[in-house]
Formats: structure tokens, sequence, C-alpha cells
């Protein structure tokens, strides 16, 4: 099975549908199909979790909607630190993206070519490709690359953090 069938298998599994032009509107005689998006998964993203996996293998080019919603502190207990999927308005070459706002929801893709153990060391590497992108309070993204979607907060000193985001992810077909 290739994983384009894996996703679309998983895709019949939970299905619940939503019509982007509305009722009434699908059953056009000759006219194009009208675009659906379909609910893949609804998920936490604690402000202290570091990245997420969200369980989803994706292809490239496949076009996801995120809609996030939720509040996480950037720094617990400090009242200034609270943010939205937005992020606070601050930018760090340190973050995994750094022309974006500390805190702000952000994805990436990861493909794992292979994992081996180290001749000299005995430690397991992975050898991964990985691409970062913005996701903010909602974004239509087509995936970077093929591999496994996660999600997290855009910063790199995660421990202190507190709250969540609570991601839905659709996808376009
Ligand atoms: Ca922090």
């Amino acid at each position: 099975m290739t994983t384009g069938e894996h996703v679309l298998r998983f895709l019949m599994g939970g299905a619940a549908v939503l019509w982007l032009g509305g009722p009434g509107l699908p059953c056009g005689e000759g006219t194009s199909r009208s675009p659906q998006i379909v609910l893949l998964k609804k998920l936490a993203v604690p402000g202290n979790a570091g990245w997420v996996d969200t369980g989803i293998d994706v292809e490239e080019g496949q076009e996801l909607v995120f809609q996030a919603e939720g509040r996480i502190s950037l720094q617990k207990g400090n009242p200034d630190a609270g943010c939205d999927p937005e992020g606070y308005d601050i930018q760090g070459f340190q973050q995994p993206l750094p022309d974006r706002n500390l805190g702000c929801l952000a994805g990436k893709v990861v493909w794992l070519l292979e994992v081996r153990k180290d001749e000299r060391t005995g430690e397991e590497v992975r050898d991964e490709f990985i691409r970062y992108f913005y996701v903010g309070r909602e974004q239509t993204v087509s995936m970077p690359l093929q591999g496994r979607l996660f999600l997290g907060v855009n910063e790199n000193i995660v421990k202190d953090n507190d709250g969540e985001f609570v991601v839905s992810i659709y996808i376009k077909s």
C-alpha cells in the first residue's frame, strides 16, 4: 500500500465533510465539483510539550487547512507573557521560524529516511529531512515534504510555558 492510499483510507475512516460552497451548491449539472474540506483531526498543542505528533502522514503538495484557538503563556506566572496562536510580537533568530512571532503556532514535516546505529557510540541515529512552516490562527499550507506532521510553538525554551492551543486540521479534496 502506498502512502497515498494510506491517507485516503484514513480520510474515509473519520469523515466529517464540510462543503465550502455551502449546502445546495455541490450537485450542479456539468459544473466543476465544489471544493470540500474534511476534518482530519482536532488536537491540543500544549505550550510546554515541544513538538506534538499529529499522527498524520502527509504527501508533498497536499493542502491542509489549520484553524487554531486558545492561549498559552511563554513564561508561566508572568502576566505579560501570554499570547494566542499568532504569537507574541517579538522575533528571534533562535526560534524554528526566526521571522515569525515568538510563540506562534508552527508546523513541521519530518521525512524519516533511515534509523541506524552509530558504529562508534552505539547510539541510535535518525536520518531525516525536516521542513518548518508557519500556521498562526488560520492558514492553508501546501505540505513542503512527505512525512509525519507535527505541531508546536515557535519558541526554543518551552519547559516554562503554560496553557495550550487547540488545533483543527482539515484536508482539501
Ligand atoms: Ca518559554
